[in-house]
């Protein structure tokens, strides 16, 4: 079973060897080398609407220091998946029509968190501050954001718009963008900056938010990107059929049904890392207990503490004071926060070899998706540290 296949090499923090190392730094190589084309056709449309020179040069300063810099796993994915449905390497077309939709997908984080570190206030990103606390940014960034989600549509438009799924495709990059934004929305107003009551929080509430906010734009996205330039047809609900068992052998619902969950456990090692990393190694320094963030940690804390640990929650999280924070931390490593998650982690990652190895070994002749796409994205971020 997949299960045991990835046990056998995935139990452990994986420590690739320098062969294997080497193949990941010239698939980066490549995969960046498709960024440099796409950069410089997107700046030349750009000047082709008579931008000034100042407008080009903030227009690529934006694009070079928010899309590029990241660890690159949705975009990548997005090629990963479709050599695994082709089942050989891909041709140079091939490749970069899955780099183009890969970096459509990086541009789409970029947008998301050029907004959401405004939103947040963080800091740090990717080792350096965040775009919005460059000096002569600021609110700029705002439009900054939607200017990258308008570049994410222009690269697409030029590189697909005569293919027959063109459709389909515009219609996936805005569904997920709708699912994201619906979860940072709840995510937000969940963490009102004034109003700290964790009594609002819980795990159900939890797993709405990561679920939308994350799995959808960064673990159905790439594959389904993947799916529809390998020929997957997208399943199109006639109005006539309301009966929901019509779809049960839809790819696309296969997909979600294993990348939902998987994309759940990421975002829960997103929280975990928040508290628990050291932020030289995550690239950002988390900012969630002094947000009043509804996270991983804090549901996890709230169901173990005494009535003692509770109630120092309740004064010190969500404040603005490295000293409220150093508390909070405190009660979750007390309460066991870390052993809780090394649980969960084990528990997640049985779970999900399960889903997995319950996948109809479809194959893209046969209009289905293949279980090692699932396993490969399991293997890239089981046990991540960063
Ligand atoms: C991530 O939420 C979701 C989106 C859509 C950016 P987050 O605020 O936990 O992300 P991060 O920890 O990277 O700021
Ligand atoms: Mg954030
Ligand atoms: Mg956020
Ligand atoms: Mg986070």
């Amino acid at each position: 079973t997949p299960g045991v296949a990835l046990e056998a090499n995935g139990a452990h923090p994986p420590h690739p060897g320098l062969a294997a190392k080497a193949k990941k730094e010239a698939t980066r190589k490549r995969f960046e080398g498709a960024f440099a084309t796409i950069r410089s056709e997107l700046l030349g449309h750009f000047s082709t609407h008579g931008m000034p020179p100042d407008a080009v040069d903030w227009y690529s300063r934006v694009l070079d220091y928010n899309v590029p810099g990241g660890k690159l796993n949705r975009g990548i994915s997005v090629i990963d998946t479709a050599q695994i449905l082709k089942g050989r390497a891909l041709t140079d077309e091939e490749y970069m029509q899955a780099a183009v939709l890969g970096w459509g997908i990086e541009f789409m984080q970029a947008f998301f968190l050029v907004s959401d570190d405004l939103m947040d206030s963080s800091v740090t990103r990717r080792g350096q501050p965040c775009w919005y606390r460059q000096p002569d940014v600021g609110t700029i960034a705002v439009n900054d954001a939607l200017l990258l989600e308008g570049a994410m549509y222009q690269m697409m438009r030029k590189h697909f718009r005569g293919e027959p799924y063109y459709t389909d495709l515009m219609d996936l990059f805005h569904e997920v963008s709708y699912e994201t934004e619906m979860g940072q929305l709840v995510d937000l107003i969940t963490a009102p900056e004034t109003k700290v009551d964790l009594s609002k929080f819980s795990l159900e509430r939890h797993s709405l938010i990561v679920i939308y906010k994350t799995a959808f734009y960064s673990f159905y996205l790439p594959v389904a990107c993947a799916m529809l330039i390998c020929g997957i047809p997208m399943f199109t609900p006639s109005p006539s059929s309301s009966d929901p068992s019509d779809d049960l052998t839809d790819p696309y619902k296969t997909a979600l049904e294993i990348l939902l969950p998987l994309g759940e456990y990421f975002q829960i090692q997103d929280d975990f890392l928040d508290f628990s990393a050291p932020p030289e190694i995550l690239g950002k320094i988390g900012t969630d207990i002094i947000d009043n963030k509804c996270s991983w940690c804090i549901n996890t804390a709230l169901s173990l503490a005494t009535p003692a640990q509770r109630a120092i929650l309740d004064t010190n999280y969500g404040k603005k004071d490295p000293e409220c924070e150093r508390r909070v931390k405190k009660v979750f490593e007390e309460v066991g926060v870390r052993q809780e998650y090394e649980e969960y982690e084990k528990d997640v990652y049985e779970r999900l070899c399960k889903l997995i190895a319950e996948v109809p070994e479809g194959g893209v002749q046969n209009g289905g998706v293949k279980r090692e796409v699932f396993t490969s994205f399991l293997e890239k971020i089981y046990k991540r540290q960063k």
